[in-house]
């Protein structure tokens, strides 16, 4: 279409937008993966576009702080996007259908209208949005007691557009579940990213606090689009430096970038840092001077971050330092923290992925052992912060026995976002259902219903602390995950750290629609995909049960023969412990016996392998080759098989994939393409280099009718790779 000035000098504003319009609609756009699942990509149906432009004729919004000015330019932004109008927002209601936002302080309409009974059931972040009429004139109404509320509401609102639901009878209250949702960065000063597998660390440490790179703010807003209100900048394995006045300031204006998205920060405390920074000669926590030490440190960093959040710490575990350094207790160096933040409702989140070499005992018991008999010895403002598993991020593990063991301590969720062990930023691989899995796990801890989830949450014990943590798959990559669908787990995080009890399935059906396309056509391939991809995973990298068998250091590719890594509790073979007459870990009462930290029935469930789920048989049993499974196959064949079955699915996900080239923008359809390709071959490369190392054990061959490897065992032992990222 051509646009010229018409003769008589008037600017033909109506084809002029009519063509903006139909650019926006056009879906071959660079860079639309940066964009996440904000695209707001234009209303296609047109029922639905005109059920909007019937609902929305002008915007009322109350209150002028920066969080309100966000959601403001949020919303017209993204209705000029999604419905092609700019929608007037003015301080009064002039017009017959209104979307009014704000608190009682700060609207006049929501204050008069009478919604305090409502207001009253959510918590400080929570919102309602609902229909009402005000002097006349229909009123979309999103309401809460805050700012910060009002945009968690105005998010929510823009995903009912964007995933193309009716707005004319809205009836909505939420409140998220947990107190504390955060990202763990595992960032270096340096900028690089420990397991991280899209590109650098975004804090351009060495330009702040003059530059203030624009990425801070879209981060922000991501996050805050789903709820997240927490970020732990620094790496667990950390460096003392980021306590000093030289990182301070900058992470002052990190600070400030965030808050009005309602986003603390928070840093990693290394234990030593009193010696390393401070020039003492111990971190004793029980010594004067540490104390005084920390206490000067938090007061100093209050006085940078007036809301900063407190500090996230790993001790004494992979060789970082810790209060057992100096004989003391988990307790004594998480109290010691907690007692100097207390004054500023600064929390201490102690992490439990502790471990010991020179422990002889099964690494998978070593933290329950160590925590449960502090369950009542730490400060209120003190959280342990626990992983989903026992282990280390499996691709699948069943739930950490100290959920639920722990009634006295606020007990928070650590999952990781970035994919260490699943393929990292290469495979498609959605967690939703991993997160799904434990969350509704039931620990028994009380009785039936007493679900990790529960645990988390801190209700049966009602807590006033409550958290979840996901380690970030965050970089400077364009896409910001690396893999489009990458994308889904940042998200889908969020999303269960609001809500523990959303299922994956409906977060995996906003995120299509809100990143990709409302067209039901794609949405229920990629959808059915996606909810399969970490069972199909599992089952071309740990069937069964299996654990620990990648390769080592870097964790890429599997190295099931890895037997050597300076300790044996990072080696493969301590996990599988296969042999001429069969292959698992022993849990069982007569093995190490790790089924006995759950309660009954769990622990039974686990502890005999007639009643032990097949997810978990060879985490908790050793069973023969021979041996008969659910199935009627033998272990070895049904090894095989599951083997075999991943990869079939990965060739399944790139028919699905391909068949929806015309679906999508050509940019990401491709990226995701390529990205399958690799998979494919490393699902093969798992599935080939196991069966052929167990094979040297079972002496059995593959069922005819499989694939056959097409290369010798030696070929995979031998493959070299260099620099991998994330290490
Ligand atoms: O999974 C392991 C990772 C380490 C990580 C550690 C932890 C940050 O391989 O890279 O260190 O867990 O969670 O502390």
């Amino acid at each position: 279409m051509k646009t010229k000035i018409q003769p008589n000098g008037i600017i033909p504003w109506k084809s002029i937008f009519l063509m903006y319009f139909i650019l926006l609609s056009i879906n071959i756009k660079a860079g639309d993966d940066y964009k996440l699942w904000l695209q707001y990509s234009p209303v296609t149906s047109q029922q639905m576009l005109g059920h909007y432009k019937k609902y929305i004729h002008e915007m009322v919004i109350g209150g002028d702080s920066e969080t309100i000015k966000i959601a403001e330019k949020e919303l017209s932004h993204a209705l000029l996007k999604m419905l092609g109008v700019k929608v007037p927002v003015s301080d009064k209601a002039t017009r017959e259908n209104i979307v009014v936002a704000g608190t009682p302080e700060t609207s006049e309409i929501i204050k008069n209208l009478n919604l305090k009974a409502k207001l009253e059931n959510i918590g400080d972040e929570g919102y309602l949005i609902t229909n009402t009429t005000y002097s006349g004139k229909n009123c979309l109404v999103i309401a809460a007691k805050k700012d910060i509320g009002v945009l968690y509401g105005v998010y929510h609102f823009l995903k009912l557009i964007q995933t193309n639901q009716e707005i004319s009878n809205l009836n909505i209250e939420s409140s998220p579940k947990i107190k504390l949702r955060l990202l763990n960065h595992w960032d270096n000063l340096d900028r690089t990213v420990e397991r991280g597998y899209a590109g650098f660390s975004i804090w351009d440490w060495h330009r702040l606090p003059g530059y203030i790179d624009p990425r801070y703010t879209d981060y922000a807003r991501a996050n805050a689009s789903v709820g997240i209100n927490g970020t732990v900048v620094s790496n667990v394995n950390a460096n003392a430096l980021i306590l000093t006045d030289y990182y301070l300031v900058k992470l002052k204006a990190l600070a400030g970038v965030f808050r009005p998205y309602g986003i603390k920060v928070y840093l990693t405390a290394r234990f030593s840092a009193p010696i390393e920074i401070g020039g003492l000669s111990t971190a004793d926590p029980l010594n004067e001077d540490v104390k005084n030490w920390w206490k000067n440190k938090i007061k100093e960093i209050y006085s940078y971050i007036p809301d900063f959040g407190g500090f996230l710490v790993k001790a004494n575990s992979e060789g970082q330092p810790g209060p057992q350094n100096y004989g003391r207790s988990h307790a004594d160096g998480a109290n010691m923290l907690a007692e100097a933040l207390a004054d500023y409702h600064g929390v201490v989140m102690w992490r439990a992925f502790v471990y010991d070499n020179n422990v002889p005992v099964d690494r998978t018991k070593q933290a329950y052992n160590e925590f449960k008999p502090l369950d009542g010895k730490l400060l209120d403002n003190v959280l342990v912060q626990v992983k989903n598993g026992p282990l280390d991020f499996q691709p699948r593990e069943p739930f950490h026995p100290l959920f639920g063991a722990m009634p006295k301590t606020p007990l928070m969720m650590e999952f990781q976002i970035t994919q260490e062990y699943l393929g990292f930023a290469t495979h498609l691989v959605y967690l939703g259902p991993l997160y799904e899995e434990c969350l509704q796990s039931d620990t028994y801890a009380k009785g039936q219903g007493s679900t990790v989830s529960k645990v988390i949450q801190g209700t049966p014990e009602d807590h006033h602390l409550s958290g979840i943590a996901g380690v970030a798959n965050i970089g400077t990559d364009l896409n910001w995950c690396g893999h489009p669908f990458a994308q889904a787990n940042w998200y889908v995080f969020g999303r269960m750290a609001w809500d523990p009890d959303i299922t994956s399935e409906t977060v995996a059906d906003d995120w299509i629609r809100m990143t990709f396309s409302n067209d039901p056509s794609f949405i229920q391939p990629v959808k059915e995909m996606m909810l399969a991809s970490r069972e199909f995973t599992v089952n071309y990298m740990t069937p069964l049960g299996l654990h620990h068998i990648m390769d080592e250091g870097h964790h890429h590719g599997p190295g099931p023969w890895i037997d050597d890594a300076g300790r044996a509790d990072w080696t493969s073979v301590y996990y599988h412990r296969a042999d001429s007459i069969g292959i698992g870990f022993d849990r069982s009462p007569a093995g190490s016996n790790a089924v006995e930290q759950y309660f009954s029935p769990v622990k039974e469930i686990f502890g005999n392998p007639e009643t032990c789920p097949d997810e978990y048989l060879l985490w908790f049993h050793r069973m023969k080759w021979n041996d008969i499974t659910r199935s009627g196959r033998t272990l070895w064949d049904e090894l095989c098989y599951r083997y075999h079955a991943g990869v079939d699915s990965v060739r399944q996900m790139k028919k699905v994939w391909n068949a929806l080239e015309t679906k999508i923008d050509t940019e990401r359809f491709g990226k995701v393409k390529m990205l399958l390709a690799i998979q494919e071959e490393e699902a093969v490369m798992w599935r080939d280099a196991c069966l052929l190392y167990f094979q040297t054990f079972s002496g059995l061959p593959i069922p005819a009718g499989l694939e056959q490897p097409k290369h010798p065992l030696g070929y995979y032992r031998n493959m070299k790779k260099y620099f991998v990222p994330g290490i």
